[in-house]
């Protein structure tokens, strides 16, 4: 049993996991437009994680027997001028996340919905890592600046990048 202010927030993050999805998206057609095919793939793997988590909540709530609903796209960003510039909106974008992870959690606890709660904690982890990815790349272009060859070294390390599906993970990615 979940209440309705509890589902309706889910359901406001769940389609804020889509829009996140449509945000790497672009930001992997933009990376491969400027010739940066490492970056694209490392943000086409973000599209496809966010897509899975997209697909975490819809089945948690689907299973609470809650009917979804989807919001109208807000519109996608669709413009940068560097690589710098998509990873510091991307940790930006994750850190608002995060912060939304920790209210629905929050509310969780004060509804002492604990199934909702545990449903969370997975998220609570995976937003550590996130943040952590992305300020690891910033810090290093920030370390080769505008230099040509060490951008290019770290696109080839975005490129290693790999989609994989956790275990337990919903289908349909
Ligand atoms: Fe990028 O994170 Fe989803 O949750």
């Amino acid at each position: 049993m979940i209440s309705k202010t509890m589902s309706d927030s889910l359901t406001n993050h769940l389609n804020l996991e889509l829009f996140s999805a449509n945000q790497y998206l672009v930001m992997s057609s933009y990376a491969n437009e400027m010739g940066l095919k490492g970056a694209a793939n490392w943000f086409m793997v973000q599209y496809r994680e966010e897509m899975l988590h997209f697909m975490r909540f819809y089945t948690y709530l689907t299973d609470q027997g809650v009917v979804i609903s989807i919001s109208a796209n807000k519109d996608v960003p669709g413009s940068y001028s560097s690589l710098l510039e998509m990873l510091e909106k991307t940790l930006t974008h994750e850190r608002m996340i995060t912060s939304c992870i920790n209210d629905l959690s929050e509310q969780a606890v004060v509804e002492k919905d604990h199934a909702t709660r545990i449903f969370l904690q997975w998220f609570v982890t995976e937003q550590i890592e996130e943040e952590n990815n992305d300020r690891d790349l910033i810090a290093k272009l920030k370390l080769v600046g505008t230099n040509g060859h060490g951008i290019l070294m770290i696109d080839a390390e975005m490129a290693q990048r790999v989609f994989v599906i956790p275990p337990g993970s919903p289908q349909a990615v």
